[in-house]
């Protein structure tokens, strides 16, 4: 009894240690003994007693203008994450009635009578356009209100998100001043999921999109997949994956995408799919797919009236032709143009927008030929540039090769002024550890943003090309999905971060990586510095850690063959050469790298001559795109004096400590961080920290291979022989079919 007794008191003296730990926030995390991750970012916690106080006399009711779907959306939304941080929802104003002390007023375009400030109020809303919001501190008649204004419904919905986004950071309410639009008007997530609910490169479970029970049976969970990117400014989704089937075309499909669009079009997000360049011929409707032939045209035109007949806001089609073995128009000797085009009037008459890949890349025509798949793209689109019809944009992917851990940006980007262009960022991560690495990609996508394409001899980011800077041609930003039905929606907490950074970024890709990081986590887990500022920390960190331990200096696909899981550098026997990671990295006892310069493929030379004169020189060239322009001797001196040998070896070691050092400091939130969370995630960090291993000590075993140098003084050998990593298979790995 005695015993059991202190084992209470025990229990009790480390609750109260806990709570005077915990601080302001303590109350609901103590709480939470377990978070399955469903809520994502949209948690709407209690708020610390002192900051409820505050909202309870900003928040006493919604005044809402005339019933709509996304009024009521808005509506809806404002109520949960009140009802959540207060503890009870406030009640509607009906339309009639005055706004009293603390509403919260949404005004589309019609301000409330005896609004304070209502002339900045309209000036302000003139600047906001279709998507824009403003909400603010203001006054009816004297009493105090919230008031979140805009031009359209959907700009109220955004305004709402954004107002609960500040409301769960903490922010007082009556401080909160926002006025914000997008800087894209396309931005979209492209789903690789196929009809049979696989997805392609998916690693959180099968499609949320369930195409055997649709139309009929709609699944809850759409809805809060709209909630969830309409809270980031995500307006457009492709249902299904660019290797596309024929039958998602059928009326069956159409009539199963009309009902998913049905759920998702309150929430000011457009329905497009993929779509099979050979469609036609493969339903048996025509006898060729040849874009220039009348009844192939025909075709389209009558396909596009059909779905609109029972999607009326259709957003088009996305196209992967000519690419991987996908059919396309140079089947019949024409070019990206006359495809893209092609399908682009028949959608010309209800305003859909083609978006056609730029990813494309053939074998040599000859066995033997040079060939550079990363200049594969420019050939055969910078010809093209201009005639494209308006509505087509060229959708390119973030770097030449492929979604790799780090590439420089596209040099299509600067190349093509009179097209409008829209990013392919890829937020699963295929390349980077699927869902089990924590590796945060905000760093990665900022990068590429802020990539200089010069224009002329000015600066021009390829952020500022895709919003039409240069000549008014403005783009969008896709991002391919890392969205399954795995409870938690990304298969992992933290590459829920990357759905979030991947939306806010395409909202306003000038926003900082850091910054967004620090929302995520002040939503995800709770806005206490004392979580937050290590969270962030762990995460800005993450992406490079990844990149040293599996391709540091520039080094790029050496990924195992087809899964793309774990290191596989010794790869040369592939059908295509360009396939191989030995084409890649080039190693051999006289040096690494891949000469892109004048001397070996001069794909440097799509850049801007500015651009192109700096990676055309090694001593120029920034370390981290070293061996993706040059291939130089071992003994190359760095700039801080060590052999590329030793730096190589140096980059593996620092990206496996950086997991140490992650893990590590996950450790200590454990305190503040629910059990149910925090072990998935450090669970995680330990596999991720056998595989950074696995990678550095794979690659450093086949690189000393090659080189036939010893190993710097002081590295710790490969745990086992090269022998070993290279018998390693991986039979059903997740997202390859
Ligand atoms: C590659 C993927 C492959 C995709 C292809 C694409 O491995 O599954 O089909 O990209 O983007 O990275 O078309």
């Amino acid at each position: 009894m005695q015993h059991y007794l202190r084992r209470v008191r025990a229990r009790l003296m480390a609750a109260l240690a806990l709570a005077i730990l915990l601080g302001p926030f303590g109350a609901h995390l103590a709480h939470a003994a377990g978070e399955d991750g469903y809520d994502l970012w949209l948690r709407y916690r209690p708020l610390p007693a002192a900051r409820r106080a505050a909202l309870q006399a900003a928040a006493t009711g919604i005044a809402t203008p005339d019933d709509t779907p996304t009024v009521r959306a808005a509506e809806a939304e404002l109520k949960r994450g009140l009802a959540g941080l207060l503890g009870r929802a406030p009640d509607t104003i009906p339309a009639a009635g005055e706004p009293r002390a603390g509403a919260v007023v949404l005004a589309r375009a019609t301000l409330p009578a005896g609004l304070s400030g209502a002339e900045a109020v309209r000036r302000d809303l003139a600047t906001l356009g279709a998507e824009g919001y403003l909400v603010r501190s203001a006054r009816v008649n004297g009493k105090p209100v919230t008031l979140i204004a805009a031009n359209t419904d959907i700009g109220l919905l955004y305004g709402s998100f954004a107002w609960l986004r500040q409301l769960q950071l903490g922010a007082a309410p009556d401080r909160i001043d926002l006025l914000d639009k997008p800087a894209l008007p396309l931005r979209v997530l492209d789903h690789w999921d196929n009809l049979d609910r696989t997805v392609e490169r998916g690693y959180a479970g099968e499609s949320i999109w369930n195409w055997w029970e649709l139309p009929g049976i709609i699944d809850p969970r759409y809805t809060d997949y709209a909630r969830a990117n309409a809270s980031i400014g995500i307006n457009g989704t492709v249902l299904n994956n660019v290797n596309a089937k024929a039958e998602v075309l059928s009326a069956a499909f159409i009539a199963k995408t009309a009902a998913i669009a049905n759920v998702l079009r309150p929430y000011g997000i457009r329905v497009y799919l993929s779509v099979r360049w050979s469609t036609p011929l493969e339903l048996k409707e025509t006898k060729t797919a040849d874009p220039l032939d009348p009844q192939v045209a025909a075709w389209w035109a009558r396909k596009a009236d059909e779905i609109y007949r029972s999607i009326p806001d259709f957003g088009g089609f996305l196209v992967k032709a000519n690419s991987e073995g996908q059919p396309g128009p140079q089947d019949y000797g024409r070019n990206h143009a006359d495809g893209a085009n092609m399908l682009a009037r028949a959608l010309a008459p209800h305003h859909g927008v083609v978006m056609w890949r730029a990813f494309v890349y053939a074998p040599p025509a000859h066995p033997g030929q040079v060939s550079d798949r990363a200049a594969q793209a420019y050939d055969q689109f910078k010809p093209l540039d201009g005639k494209f019809d308006k509505n087509v944009l060229v959708q390119v992917k973030n770097g030449a090769i492929d979604f790799q851990p780090r590439e420089p940006a596209h040099p299509l980007f600067g190349a093509m002024p009179d097209t409008p262009l829209m990013m392919e960022f890829q937020v699963t991560k295929e390349y980077l550890g699927f869902a089990t690495h924590l590796v945060y990609l905000g760093p990665l996508f900022q990068e590429t943003l802020g990539f200089d394409t010069r224009a002329g001899n000015k600066p021009m980011t390829v952020a500022r090309v895709l919003e039409g800077a240069q000549d008014g041609k403005v783009g969008g930003i896709a991002g391919v999905a890392n969205i399954g039905s795995s409870r938690n929606w990304t298969g992992s907490t933290f590459d829920q971060a990357n759905w979030y950074a991947f939306g806010r970024l395409a909202w306003n890709p000038a926003l900082d990586s850091r910054a967004i990081a620090r929302e995520w986590a002040g939503q995800t887990f709770t806005p206490d510095a004392r979580v937050v500022d290590p969270v962030v920390d762990m995460m800005m960190r993450s992406r490079e850690a990844a990149v040293d331990y599996m391709t540091p200096l520039g080094l790029h696909h050496m990924m195992g063959t087809g899964h793309h899981y774990g290191p596989a550098p010794w790869v040369d026997s592939l059908a295509r050469a360009d396939w191989n990671p030995v084409y890649y990295h080039r190693a051999d006892n006289g040096g690494i790298g891949f000469d892109r310069t004048a001397s070996g493929s001069n794909a440097v030379a799509q850049y801007a001559p500015e651009v192109a004169r700096r990676f055309a020189d090694p001593a120029t060239t920034p370390p981290r795109f070293l061996l993706w322009f040059h291939h130089l001797p071992w003994d190359y001196r760095m700039a801080d004096g060590r052999t590329l040998w030793a730096s190589l070896v140096a980059h593996y070691d620092h990206g496996v400590a950086e997991v140490d050092a992650m893990q590590a400091e996950w450790q200590r939130l454990r305190p503040y961080v629910d059990a149910r969370r925090f072990d998935d995630v450090a669970q995680r960090l330990a596999q991720q920290r056998r595989e950074a291993q696995w990678w550095r000590d794979a690659c450093i075993a086949y690189f000393q291979h090659r080189s036939g140098l010893p190993l710097p003084a002081g590295t710790r050998p490969p745990a086992h022989s090269l022998d070993y990593y290279k018998s390693l298979t991986f039979p059903f790995a997740p997202g390859h079919g």
